[in-house]
């Protein structure tokens, strides 16, 4: 009866607490080319990040093939498996040639003739690219790839590759849907949560280097010895992974834990605080990353509360952290409460003054967009317009404005969308990635950000596949110029299986997955009309409040002649913070691309359309698309029910379940909301919602999740 019982639980369920390094065993038939592979392995042991490529070779390998390997100094039999450096493992000494130009951080992995005999080498000129490689090669084995010939040559294209946590110290997380913070700052320094390592596994096999551990809405108290101690003992956890712990630095910190009566920049003792404050981290924690820095912006405090500018803020930061080869990430998110004009201009206006003028070890930290991760953007203005000023990306991979964790919604294509987006900086080619990598302007300094979708959930990121955006962001921080649907698919073999029955319906439901949101949220370029305050669900009719840019109708300007923001030359303006081709572009309701119609023109309701539709009609149309969309998505995912496992397989239904209800909500409530302004009717064969706006308005979300404190 027992047995019965035992053997009736589903034998694969899974609780997606192993991300993409589930390391289940592989079909027989994709085991078999491996098997001389697995049977022995060549990796020293002296380092703990040797330990770890090697504890990561052996947990994988043993996972996936179903033995582990047995550990050799020399390889003694065909095909085996030889990791290190030419300083670690003497027989790679003959590869220090390849090496060359794959710096601290690559790797390569090819067949070679070691001791004689036929091996697969994993090869880098530190142990941390040994790490990376070793990442690299259980991708290949666990996505079935055959390695014969295998010739892979890998270096990062972006030096900082680092995630922001939007954690607070007593353990919530802004904009987090994932449940608490994973730093149990209480416990901590003593108790190193075992979290802790596989959350930094999970970061190297992606090649994130860097951590930001605290808000960057943040209490001083992050930087007092208490908490220093606790920073250090997270920092060393990672070190074997090759991550590095930042901190948010509140910039009057000086004043609230120093004792000082200013925090001016340019003050001689508040300049000494800081030098003494960035000598002290440094003792405790020898290769502190540096400082994170959110300035005069939504009401933090920053230089210009003394008169001085951001970079008089970022360069007095810079020169404490420089002699121990600190950077500062000094944000570009800054909108002032004073400043009366588009709020989408005034990054721009604050921080192009200043290019040239920044210390050497500061980025600017710059949203993908001007307004705050909505669904979709134009790339900030700011990319191309500071070219002697290392610019960093921020990107979000929390859904703050995409639906949070309950909606599938894969960011690898707007990531994509961005990064190849043509700023025209220097003639035609001049992409947003080749800003971000420092090609296009020979930067060495170069850095991607990401603010982070973990929690203590035991799936890390609220669902399932929220995963695949911690995931793509890693891998596109190492190549801006990576392909998001390549990366998709390696997420998905790792993730649910290398049967392609699998990889290409979850994979084709991922890609569209982007566009639907935005279809069904904000679509021809809408933006900022979510609920206020929380921002879950639709709030097109938020008005009122401390400031005009913190509502809807700022945004859409939606009135009986027509719907969106003008900011062509006859508007704000703000195209004019583009590049000339761009600007010519996007400031002509001609040429603008649909997609960012009404992100920059206010446009008659019968305008017409590439559809031949007028707006109006175009416009309801999309919302509709957009729900279709995620119907389709559920139907292909039932179509799955079996071949992935039950229990992961039915939270992705359930969440593409409520997915479907809020998408059809936010389609209602805004066709209701903007049928105020057209009072036109519905196209045929479009369903009027079934409530009017008075209904969709008196919704009310006192405790949803995320909101900043
Ligand atoms: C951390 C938006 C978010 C805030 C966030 C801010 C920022 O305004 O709603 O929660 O604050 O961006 O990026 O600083």
């Amino acid at each position: 009866m027992l047995l019965a019982w035992t053997f009736a639980l589903p034998a694969l369920a899974e609780d997606g607490y192993d991300l993409w390094l589930r390391y289940k065993p592989l079909p027989e038939a994709q085991a078999r080319q491996y098997r001389e592979l697995g049977a022995e392995l060549v990796a020293p042991v002296q380092t703990p990040t040797q330990q770890a490529a090697r504890d990561e070779l052996v947990r994988g390998l043993g996972g996936l093939l179903g033995r582990e390997p047995a550990q050799a100094a020399a390889v003694r039999r065909n095909g085996a498996l030889v990791v290190g450096t030419p300083a670690s493992v003497p027989q790679l000494a003959s590869l220090q040639g390849d090496l060359e130009g794959l710096g601290e951080e690559g790797y390569l992995i090819r067949e070679a003739r070691i001791d004689g005999r036929k091996a697969t080498v994993v090869a880098a000129n530190s142990d941390v690219g040994a790490l990376y490689g070793s990442f690299h090669l259980l991708r290949l084995v666990q996505s079935g790839e055959p390695l014969a010939g295998v010739d892979v040559r890998e270096s990062p294209r972006v030096k900082l590759r680092v995630l922001n946590h939007w954690d607070n110290l007593d353990r919530y997380v802004e904009r987090g849907y994932a449940g608490e913070s994973i730093w149990d700052w209480h416990r901590l320094p003593d108790w190193l949560d075992p979290r802790y390592t596989d959350y930094a596994r999970a970061n190297a096999s992606i090649g994130i280097n860097g951590t930001v551990l605290n808000n960057v809405n943040t209490s001083a108290q992050a930087l007092t010895p208490l908490y220093l101690e606790k920073t250090a003992a997270l920092a060393s956890v990672f070190r074997a992974y090759g991550i590095k712990v930042y901190l948010s630095a509140r910039f009057s910190a000086p004043i609230e834990i120093g004792g000082l009566a200013t925090a001016d920049p340019l003050d001689p003792a508040v300049r000494q605080w800081w030098k003494d404050k960035a000598d002290e981290i440094y003792r405790t924690i020898p290769d502190f990353g540096g400082f994170l820095v959110k300035a005069n912006s939504e009401g933090q405090p920053g230089p210009q509360d003394y008169g001085r500018n951001h970079a008089d803020g970022a360069n007095m930061l810079a020169e404490a952290l420089a002699p121990h080869g600190g950077i500062v990430m000094w944000r570009a998110f800054v909108y002032s409460h004073e400043e009366p004009d588009d709020r989408a201009k005034q990054a721009y206006t604050e921080f192009v003054p200043h290019d040239g003028v920044f210390a050497d070890n500061v980025l600017v930290q710059v949203k993908n967009g001007a307004i705050d991760f909505q669904p979709r953007e134009p790339f900030h203005p700011l990319f191309g317009a500071m070219p002697r000023t290392p610019l960093m990306m921020e990107f979000q991979i929390t859904k703050e404005y995409l639906g949070f964790a309950t909606h599938l919604v894969y960011l690898g294509p707007m990531y994509e969308e961005v990064l190849r987006a043509d700023t025209h900086a220097r003639g035609p080619g001049s992409t947003v990635a080749k800003i971000i990598d420092g090609s296009l302007e020979s930067h060495a300094l170069t850095g991607m950000a990401g603010v982070a979708n973990i929690g203590v959930d035991r799936n890390w990121s609220g669902s399932h596949f929220d995963q695949a955006n911690w995931y793509v962001y890693g891998r596109m921080a190492w190549d801006p110029h990576a392909s998001a649907e390549e990366i998709a698919r390696d997420w998905a073999r790792m993730t649910f299986s290398t049967d392609p029955a699998v990889v290409e319906p979850v994979v084709s439901m991922m890609m569209g997955s982007h566009q639907a949101v935005v279809d069904y949220m904000t679509p021809l370029g809408l933006h900022h009309l979510m609920g206020r305050g929380h921002h879950y669900g639709p709030g097109p009719w938020v008005e009122g409040g401390p400031r005009a840019d913190w509502t809807s109708v700022y945004y859409h300007r939606a009135d009986a002649r027509g719907i969106g923001f003008d900011r062509s030359a006859t508007g704000s303006n703000a195209v004019a913070q583009y590049a000339p081709p761009v600007a010519e572009q996007f400031g002509s309701i001609d040429t603008v691309p649909e997609d960012f119609l009404l992100w920059f023109h206010h446009v008659p309701w019968d305008h017409r359309m590439a559809s031949g539709r007028s707006l109006w009609d175009e416009l309801v149309s999309r919302y509709g698309r957009g729900v279709d969309y995620v119907r389709g998505m559920r139907r292909t995912w039932s179509t799955l029910e079996g071949k992935v496992d039950q229990e992961r397989h039915h939270q992705v239904a359930v969440f593409l379940g409520i997915q479907e209800k809020e998408a059809q909500w936010w389609r209602d409530a805004s066709v209701a909301y903007f049928q105020t302004f057209s009072r036109r009717p519905l196209p045929a064969g479009e369903a009027e919602p079934p409530h009017d706006v008075e209904y969709y308005k008196s919704l009310q979300f006192p405790f949803a999740p995320g909101d900043g404190k």
